[in-house]
Order: C-alpha cells, then structure tokens, then sequence
C-alpha cells in the first residue's frame, strides 16, 4: 500500500449535474489544483444513457441503480482527468464518504453535500478504475500530457 501511494497514477474525477447546477464546478476543481495534483484532462459533458449504464456497470444490482443512471445523465457533468503521485487515494479522501453526512468537514462532501443522492463529485475508487473510466469518458485527443514550462517570461 505504502508503494503504491509513491506511485504516479491517473484518477478520474467528475462533478456530477448537481455540482455543476449548484455552481461548485471552480470550488471542486480549485481543492485538486491547491492540493498539487495535474490536470490532464477537462470537459462539461452530457452523458449518453449507454455511458452511464456502463460507468456504473459494478451497482447494476444495487436498487438504486436506476434512480443513480437518472441523476448521473439529468444533466451535464464535468469530466476531469488528474494525475499525480498517489492521486486516486488521495483525490477520494478530498471527495470524503460516499454519504455526505458522514464524510468529515474539511472535505468536498462535508463542506458541499447532504445526500448521498446528490452527493456532487465521483472519484476512481482504484488506479486499474483510474485508467477504465478515463478511457470510457475522454476520446483520443482530449488528454494532454504535459509538462510545466521553465517559465521564462517571468525574468
Ligand atoms: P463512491 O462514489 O463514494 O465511490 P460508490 O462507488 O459506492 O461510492 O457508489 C457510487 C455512487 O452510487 C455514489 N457516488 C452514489 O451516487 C450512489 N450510491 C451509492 N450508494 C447509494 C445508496 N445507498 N443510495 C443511493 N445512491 C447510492
């Protein structure tokens, strides 16, 4: 576990159509930019039916399937690739507990979320997930690996 944390990994992150209606797309993107993580891919998106079913396709048991496929496509989300060094652990303890209301103040759902219905923001849960879903989300093209510039502009 402790070697897998070094490791640079990629993390698939989205504001779902609630952040986006209650305006916390800036305060959601702004705690993985603070942290020090990199942005490598970005979009507002909506969701096709066929993707979310696919998202989602682990809780197609769950009862509240659904009801989860119709919030998740109710309107448009923001698609985030991150990447960094231990990122896909890191970013869910940003995000905090699946229920709002257990998740710990200090994180996005104990500051910004009440209900785990609405509970704004999704994260991989593993690097192998990371990878999946930022392949199912981003199109060839709309990930930009990049590496920060000696900024020479500045002198
Ligand atoms: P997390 O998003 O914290 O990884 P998961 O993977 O267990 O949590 O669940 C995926 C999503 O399914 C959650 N973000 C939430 O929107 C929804 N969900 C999970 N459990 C419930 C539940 N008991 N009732 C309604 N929706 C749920």
């Amino acid at each position: 576990l402790v070697a897998s944390m070094e490791q640079v990994e990629e993390t698939y992150i989205m504001v779902k159509p609630d952040g986006v209606q209650r305006g916390l797309v800036g305060e959601i993107i702004s705690r993985f930019e603070k942290k020090g993580f990199k942005l490598i891919g970005l979009k507002l998106f909506q969701c096709p039916q066929d993707l979310a079913e696919e998202h989602y396709i682990d809780l197609k048991a769950k009862s509240f399937y659904p009801k989860l496929i119709d919030y998740i496509t109710s309107g448009p989300v923001v698609c985030m690739a991150w990447e960094g060094i231990g990122v896909v652990a890191s970013a869910r303890k940003l995000i905090g507990s699946t229920n709002p209301l257990q998740a710990e103040p200090g994180t996005i759902r104990g500051d910004l979320a009440v209900q785990t219905g609405r509970n704004v923001v999704h994260g991989s849960d593993s690097p192998e997930n990371g990878k999946r879903e930022i392949a199912l989300w981003f199109g060839e093209g709309e990930i930009c690996e990049w590496t920060p510039a000696q900024a020479p502009w500045l002198r």
